[in-house]
């Protein structure tokens, strides 16, 4: 390798120093599996989120990076640049995951965020701007949504106010209040004051195509549309064993129902329209009672705006004709909605082309997982680099990349960061 301090394009990452730092926040709030996969549950604004934070931000500070926390928990510590007016190349993610998660989701972006900032201190590399790294509060939106709240609000799509009052699914807690218990309601103003000059986020795809495919590094044109909708079905519970079919008013059947019929409707799409019931809460969830009411969510996806209003509106004829037929009544409450988001063309290029410079094979590919990059693209230039997932596998304890990838990642990430900021 050519001397990288005169020539920072052949400047490479540590990988190993970057996989013992996953290994190690994977140890907090780590799930081992029967199997031996060892995964995450460190749900937003929780003690093992606040644990997680806690090692993160002390890494940030070894670094001797400016750490601030703003009012809804977004962490942005910065490593200098020459021009002190010159607005800051961030890197982010999130390290709040599901309940079931693995210690790739979001980690490797932030941590990968650490490294670069860390190669370029160890080789005493210069850049005009600033370099920053984040992580952002709730990103998984499993406990408070929606998802992607930290970085809305970061960007001004969500009023703070809104946020600081969104109720945990799990237990009800307001979402300010445990920001204020974990110690992280920060005194940084939110949404932010400037927006970066550019965003780059390096994820793993959580998908199956650059695996089956045999790519290392994807190329990310954007992040397809997400649609949730909480519904609550009211029937009557009666006994089960007494009541004739033709006078039951089951909440229960009318979620089966639902749950089948937007699977039809997915698969009578087709394209890349997916759809999927995540939670489905019987009560009074008695083997002898038939239940009065059922609490479900509604996961509606497409790269196409127009397929995925399409989409829901087959959704809520369906909703309404189980209602009728069954004698129930199906409240509906929309926890996130977000249209489809197309990356930056130029950002798109300069990772393919650095993917390419670098000797990894590429691809371009939409996203259809949700990231906090789709919000900072709302107000600056902004691209995503996916690294394969085996066995296409997220949101499970089994989750995994492999590390040549994960290095792979982090190299395409650092001479991205490097050509955006400018080597001074
Ligand atoms: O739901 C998503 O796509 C992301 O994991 N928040
Ligand atoms: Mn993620
Ligand atoms: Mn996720």
């Amino acid at each position: 390798m050519n001397n990288p301090r005169e020539d920072t394009s052949a400047l490479r990452v540590d990988g190993g120093r970057l996989w013992s730092r996953l290994e190690a926040l994977g140890e907090i709030g780590a799930v081992a599996g029967p199997n031996g996969e060892r995964g995450c549950a460190r749900l937003a604004l929780t003690d093992s989120d606040r644990d997680g934070r806690d090692l993160v931000v002390g890494w940030m500070h070894d670094l001797g990076l400016a750490v601030t926390i703003d009012a809804v928990g977004n962490v942005v510590a910065t490593r200098q640049g020459s021009d002190a007016t010159a607005a800051p190349v961030m890197i982010g993610s999130h390290i709040d995951t599901v309940r079931t998660g693995g210690r790739f989701d979001g980690n490797l972006g932030v941590l990968a965020g650490l490294e670069v900032i860390e190669t370029l201190e160890q080789y005493g590399i210069a850049t005009r701007h600033p370099v920053s790294v984040a992580f952002f509060t709730d990103e998984e939106g499993a406990r408070f949504q929606p998802d992607m709240l930290g970085s809305l609000v970061y960007v001004g799509g969500m009023a703070l106010e809104d946020a600081l009052d969104v109720r945990a699914t799990d237990d009800g807690a307001r979402l300010g209040d445990e920001l204020a218990r974990i110690g992280y309601a920060g005194p940084t103003p939110c949404p932010a004051a400037a927006a970066p000059h550019a965003y780059v986020e390096l994820h793993i795809e959580q998908g199956p195509v650059l695996e089956d495919e045999g790519v290392t590094v994807g190329a990310v044109t954007g992040v397809q549309g997400i649609s949730w909708t909480e519904l609550t079905i009211r029937g009557q519970s009666a006994h089960a064993g007494t009541t004739p079919m033709r006078l039951r008013h089951d909440a229960g059947y009318v979620a089966a129902a639902i749950n089948a019929g937007i699977r039809a409707i997915a698969r009578e799409m087709g394209g890349t329209q997916v759809a999927t019931v995540g939670r489905c809460e019987f009560s009074p969830n008695l083997v002898n009672v038939i239940p009065a009411t059922v609490l479900m969510t509604v996961d509606l996806r497409n790269t196409d705006e127009a397929l995925l209003q399409k989409s829901e509106s087959s959704f809520h004829t369906l909703c309404d004709r189980m209602a009728s037929e069954e004698g129930v009544t199906i409240e509906r409450r929309s926890l996130a909605r977000f249209e489809p988001v197309e990356f930056d063309p130029a950002m798109i290029d300069l990772v393919e082309t650095t993917a390419r410079r670098l000797g990894h094979s590429t691809r371009r590919m939409p996203s259809g997982a949700g990231h906090d990059a789709q919000m900072l693209a709302r107000v600056c230039p902004t691209s995503m680099i996916f690294v394969p997932s085996v066995d296409g596998l997220s949101h499970n304890i089994a989750e995994y990349t492999h590390p040549a990838d994960i290095t792979a990642g982090a190299d395409v990430l650092l001479q991205v960061v490097l050509a955006k900021a400018e080597q001074h």
